[in-house]
């Protein structure tokens, strides 16, 4: 690079990375094709609009590649072209998420999502979030004894409330998802139900979580986290006569963005195609066996693993445990200090708040992606217990 300071800098990173245990949840490590992809010549193209109805001239390649990326997140996900209306223009989860509000729910009608403090997302209808501002938002929580969702509670609360939408994903909760009970709560006050399953995605295309499709109306993900793609993300929606299709798309261009970055898009595409590999489902159930002995052995060694485990690639641990372990920033600056990387987090009905939380969340894509395998997650569990206790 002729940039030398900012060469330094990525070298930096570089190192910084391979020197370190990431246990980020929601981070992962990408493919070389995909970095190719994500630094190619795409980036120069300006391409508002959708393929074949562009603003700009000189498309054809791009056209391609969007029509690309679309049918291997169709294919990848087994959904049917005639069902499915694909988006891959939407750069994170959070525009991804606004945008589909935007599109399908009225300004003032009302987002029932679960609260931030439980493993729910800002976008999810947070009152800091827009999401809180334009939208009424109706946050439920979890069951404080069992430390998961009480989907009566949920029932009762949007036959009382009638929400507009009801979104079933999480940042922060590790348990497997009942969707068709979800679909059934929405039933019952005819509200949309919207799948956030950014977190999952990868499990998901792996076969090691359940598949939203059969029961949701719309779905995003952010193509970054399981699924071990670039930074960006994907939303996805019914096609019936509720023209969700064109009112998603109108939405997106010109209601909210201008031109996609289609090198993103040709990334996301090769991750795509590489979660369609044989190897990427051993992955993704590797990374589910070894978030399932982390929090085991974590467990044993003292730690409230929150619900008492993980059916995913995400644990949430309690290491403050009402004053006898330490605070969640307190336990993520140790861990940093020896080397392991996790990011601090509230746990539900946290007593202390949400910037001085009470425990730390973590996540076994990273490590997974770099050949971790049980007898690591093992030694790691130990490694921790010793630095958070010390
Ligand atoms: N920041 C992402 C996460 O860590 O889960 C969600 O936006």
């Amino acid at each position: 690079m002729k940039d030398k300071q900012i060469e330094k800098l990525i070298k930096e990173e570089e190192k910084r990375q391979k020197s370190v245990v990431n246990l980020i949840a929601s981070e992962n490590i990408v493919s070389d094709d995909v970095l190719k992809a994500l630094g190619s010549k795409l980036t120069n193209k300006y391409a508002e609009g959708y393929p074949g109805k562009r603003y700009y001239g000189g498309n054809q390649v791009v056209d391609k590649v969007e029509l690309l990326c679309i049918a291997r997140a169709l294919k990848l996900f087994k959904l049917k072209p005639e069902d499915w209306h694909v988006n891959v223009q939407l750069l994170s989860g959070s525009p991804a998420n606004f945008a589909l509000y935007s599109a399908l729910v009225p300004v003032g009608g009302k987002i029932m999502g679960m609260k931030l403090t439980s493993g729910g997302h800002l976008t999810h209808g947070h009152p800091l979030s827009m999401t809180g501002k334009l939208w009424k938002p109706l946050q439920f929580e979890l069951d404080k004894n069992t430390e998961v969702i009480d989907y009566e509670a949920l029932k009762t609360l949007a036959i009382t409330e009638k929400p507009d939408i009801i979104v079933c994903g999480f940042t922060a909760y590790p348990r497997i998802v009942d969707f068709k009970k979800f679909r059934e709560i929405a039933d019952s006050c005819g509200a949309l139900l919207h799948v956030d399953m950014s977190h999952f995605a990868g499990l998901v295309a792996g076969g090691a979580y359940p598949s939203p499709f059969p029961y949701a109306d719309t779905v995003m993900t952010t193509t970054h986290k399981s699924l071990r793609g670039p930074r960006q993300a994907i939303l996805f929606v019914k096609k019936d006569a509720r023209e969700f299709d064109k009112k998603l798309d109108k939405m997106v261009i010109p209601g909210l963005f201008g031109g996609p970055h289609e090198n993103n898009i040709a990334a996301v595409a090769v991750a795509l195609a590489e979660a369609m590999k044989p190897e990427f489902k051993k992955y993704a159930k590797q990374v589910v066996k070894n978030a399932k002995v982390l929090a085991k052995e974590l467990q044993k060694l003292g730690w409230h693993i929150i619900s008492g485990g993980t059916d995913s690639h995400l644990i949430l641990m309690d290491t403050w445990m009402d004053g006898k372990g330490v605070p969640g920033k307190i336990a993520s600056d140790k861990l940093e200090k020896a080397g392991i990387i996790v990011n601090m987090n509230t746990i539900p009905g946290d007593p202390r708040g949400v910037m001085d939380p009470s425990g730390i969340r973590l996540g076994t894509c990273a490590e997974t992606t770099r050949g971790k395998k049980e007898a690591d997650m093992v030694k790691l569990a130990v490694r921790m217990d010793k630095v958070l206790r010390n």
